[in-house]
């Protein structure tokens, strides 16, 4: 079959992405997009068909019957391959975890340069979670505590990993009935290594069951504890203006690009790169100043919390280098391409990689330490400064959008009720109405094989129209800042009439940004919240929700997807499935796609498919809203019923002769 070469708008619909996917033709020089159309995937593996655990194989099973040379069959192959993944994410997201909790220990002792504790309202909130003393006690006391409990979560050997007492009562009970509590983190992620090791587990079934319990290791365990003590370090994200695309690069200022997912690193830049030395150093280099810009979920860190600007998403890391403005990328953990270091070879641009778990051969490594955080930052923005000077020819896409993120959980909490009668008690009034048809948390990442953006802003904007209020965290979430849709109210013409009326009432957006990755576990927070107010149902399985990745990738999102399959939600993952089998066929192929999504259902009352169509996306996720509205007794979702409130409406009366209007407000 001939190779497709798709063109810059059939790649992304990011008008910056196309302008720079142009420039990298006009170079002679490839990015992702280009090495996508340059080889087909092997559908053997994209399947789940492969299997190379061990020095018998690869095993490449092609027809229905096949077996491994030990004997696995095809669904015991897939479910090897799909937990081996969940693993990988779930261990990816933890160990961002651990070492958040080492630097809340380090803080707390006094031994981490350039750290404060800025949230002490979360880490008293958090810590009396675990009934840890919080009255009478300094801040660094109660810290050093929380630090030690959630170090001890890792390695713990029994037991349960505590912050699964943050989710429902009864979802609780009912993992402890299922036998999937996690009883340390770093256990489960071993076991599933265990397990699916040649010549282990080879049930598939019992496999998947595991599945559950090492994606809950992540999702209530190490990533909830790095999203808690990102807060307590960093404080607790609230609505912010910003700014995204790589319109936001700047041509007199030396660029510096933070990508990578631990906001640790990414911070004491900010801090740094607000040190008058420093200025004082880029402006005697000839730069008017230092710009900082965000890729990835370090974007959405230092976005949500000090308005930094995002350069763009997944696929952006590539494009901004392509601008030739960016005097240093320095990256961190997680989705750093290796192409990066190739591609700024070709510009001046230095990457520089900075975590002890993270080398690439040609980068300049400056090992991060979070005891020398401070100086460590000035010594990468000087050697970015340095680099100024020998910036070649620049072309910085004038495209850049502005958008309010930061939408915590405590923050929609605030915003509903006030400071004094904070509540989700309006969101679940909306949706019990039914103002509000029901919640889309749209996630994840981009891939380089869809349309760049189409499918994550696509879903969004038909839901939006359908009355479902959306929330967004990682590279979905840039995806929909770069259209515009989480700035205040723009966006809310193409908005439903009942979720209208509630935007224009609480002033939000009709998308709420919620963080990065890592902080879907707010996600979970928001949904536990809105069992715990009442009135849509006891756990969460019941509430009128879907999740969905249109664009994923990486392995994390397996792993939050089976996290929040477990936790109650019906998630649709867009593009390619990890374990389609073979194609057509109603065989013992099947057995892990109807685990996944029959099986876990029926023990979880979460299910995950994988749908390839955006309009079947949309429409499977509204059917599900509706069953669960009309499990709920809710009324029937109508959207004639509401709209007659709100700015519109408001203005429309405005115009009116004072008879008019009162007869229209008041009845007289
Ligand atoms: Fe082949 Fe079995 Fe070895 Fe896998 S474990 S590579 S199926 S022999
Ligand atoms: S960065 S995991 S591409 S969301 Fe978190 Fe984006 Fe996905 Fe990486």
């Amino acid at each position: 079959m001939p190779k497709k070469v798709r063109t810059a708008q059939e790649r992304t619909i990011d008008p910056a992405a196309q302008e720079m996917l142009i420039r990298a033709d006009e170079l002679g020089l490839e990015t992702a997009f280009h090495r996508a159309d340059d080889f087909v995937p092997c559908n053997i593996g994209a399947a789940g068909l492969c299997c190379k655990l061990c020095g018998m194989g690869p095993c490449r099973l092609t027809k229905e019957g096949m077996t491994g040379v030990c004997g696995a069959t095809i669904d015991t192959i897939q479910a090897r391959n799909l937990i081996r993944a969940i693993a990988a994410g779930s261990a990816a997201h933890s160990d961002h975890g651990r070492d958040m909790a080492f630097t809340l220990k380090a803080v707390a002792n006094g031994e981490a340069e350039g750290y404060v504790i800025r949230d002490v309202a979360k880490l008293r909130t958090v810590a009396a979670h675990y009934g840890i003393p919080i009255q009478g006690r300094a801040p660094e006391e109660i810290a050093n505590d929380l630090a030690d409990l959630y170090i001890d979560q890792f390695g713990q050997q029994r037991g349960q990993v505590v912050p699964v007492r943050r989710a429902p009562a009864k979802r609780q009970k009912l993992w402890a009935e299922r036998g999937v509590i996690p009883r340390g983190v770093d256990r489960e992620v071993v076991e599933a290594l265990h397990r699916t090791h040649i010549g282990d587990d080879q049930d598939p079934e019992h496999i998947l069951q595991h599945a559950i319990r090492t994606g809950l290791a992540d999702g209530w365990g190490g990533s909830l504890i790095a999203t808690d003590v990102s807060d307590i370090l960093f404080g607790t994200p609230a609505p912010i203006l910003g700014q995204a695309n790589l319109g936001v690069l700047k041509t007199d200022m030396v660029n510096v690009v933070v990508h990578g997912h631990e906001p640790t690193l990414s911070e004491m830049i900010v801090a740094a790169s607000q040190d008058p030395e420093i200025i004082a150093y880029a402006k005697a280099a000839g730069a008017t100043g230092i710009n900082l810009a965000g890729i990835c979920c370090t974007a959405n860190e230092i976005l949500m919390r000090q308005g930094i600007p995002a350069a763009g998403n997944f696929l952006h890391q590539e494009l901004s280098i392509l601008t030739g403005a960016v005097e240093a990328m320095v990256v961190d953990v997680q989705c750093i391409m290796q192409a990066l270091v190739g591609l700024a070879q070709n510009f001046h641009t230095k990457i520089i990689t900075t975590s002890p778990k993270v080398k690439i051969k040609g980068a300049t490594h400056m090992q991060f330490d979070e005891h020398r955080a401070l100086s460590i930052a000035k010594d990468i923005l000087r050697a970015a400064i340095d680099n100024f000077k020998n910036r070649g020819d620049i072309r910085i896409p004038d495209v850049r959008s502005e958008l309010v993120p930061g939408f915590s959980h405590e923050y929609i909490n605030y915003m509903l009720g006030g400071t004094y009668r904070a509540s989700f008690r309006p969101l679940n009034d909306a949706i019990m109405s039914g103002r509000i048809r029901g919640v889309a948390a749209i996630v994840g990442c981009n891939n380089a094989r869809s349309q760049q953006d189409y499918l994550h802003t696509y879903v969004t904007q038909e839901l939006l129209k359908q009355d479902v209020l959306v929330v967004e965290t990682g590279c979905g979430a840039i995806a929909s800042a770069k259209l515009g849709l989480l700035l205040g109210e723009a966006g809310l013409d193409k908005v439903g009439p009942g979720l209208r009326e509630i935007c224009e009432t609480v002033g939000i957006p009709p998308v709420l940004h919620m963080g990065s990755c890592v902080d879907n576990t707010r996600i979970l927070t928001v949904l536990t919240q809105m069992v715990e107010e009442g009135g849509l149902g006891d756990d969460i399985d019941q509430v009128p929700a879907v999740g969905l990745a249109p664009e994923w990738m990486s392995e994390k999102a397996l792993s939050i997807a089976t996290y929040c399959v477990a936790s109650g939600a019906y998630v649709i993952f867009g593009g390619a499935s990890p374990v389609s089998g073979m194609p057509d066929k109603v065989s013992d192929s099947d057995i892990v796609l109807r685990y996944i999504s029959q099986g876990w259902e029926e023990q979880f009352g979460g299910k995950l498919e994988f749908v390839q169509d955006p309009d079947e996306m949309i429409q499977r996720t509204l059917e599900h809203i509706d069953k669960k509205r009309a499990a709920l007794k809710l009324p029937e979702y109508d959207p004639a019923r509401f709209g007659r409130s709100g700015d519109e409406r408001m203005l429309q009366l405005e115009t009116l002769p004072l008879e008019e209007r009162q007869a229209a407000l008041y009845g007289f």
